[in-house]
């Protein structure tokens, strides 16, 4: 029974964030854009004066950017051109940074893809 109960906690990390309860605004947020299959809100710890996060409101086990298969694809490319809409909305003209933090060593803490927009000020290479 402990071992059925163990094999039902998803091993990839694969379980609802903080960002569902974004997406369904059970909790609030700064919604920048929206359309059926994006959402980008601003990020709640900014690191520069815009820092907006593109998120794709299903999930379908994109935990993080290493877990993409082939059916991501589509949803992959327009998680990017939301970026592109975002960065002109915010009137990132000189440049901005787009960031996409993987797994331990890239200091991911939200296990739902997000897409960082990060612009406002000059950016550093190479990053920390
Ligand atoms: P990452 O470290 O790449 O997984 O980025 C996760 C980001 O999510 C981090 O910059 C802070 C942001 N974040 C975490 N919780 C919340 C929240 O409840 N609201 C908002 N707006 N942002 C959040």
């Amino acid at each position: 029974e402990k071992e059925a109960a163990l094999a039902a906690i998803p091993v990839d990390g694969d379980s609802p964030t903080i960002f569902d309860k974004i997406i369904k605004k059970e909790i609030p947020s700064t919604i920048v854009y929206e359309d059926d299959k994006v959402l980008a809100f601003r990020d709640i710890s900014p690191q520069a004066p815009t820092h907006i996060l593109v998120i794709p409101k299903v999930k379908d086990g994109l935990t993080g950017l290493s877990k993409a298969e082939e059916r991501h694809v589509e949803i992959l490319g327009r998680l990017l051109y939301v970026a592109k809409l975002v960065a002109k909305q915010e009137k990132l003209d000189d440049g901005y940074r787009v960031v996409i933090n993987d797994g331990k060593n890239g200091c991911q803490s939200v296990y739902h893809i997000h897409v960082h927009v990060i612009g406002g000020r000059q950016m550093n290479w190479p990053p920390g």
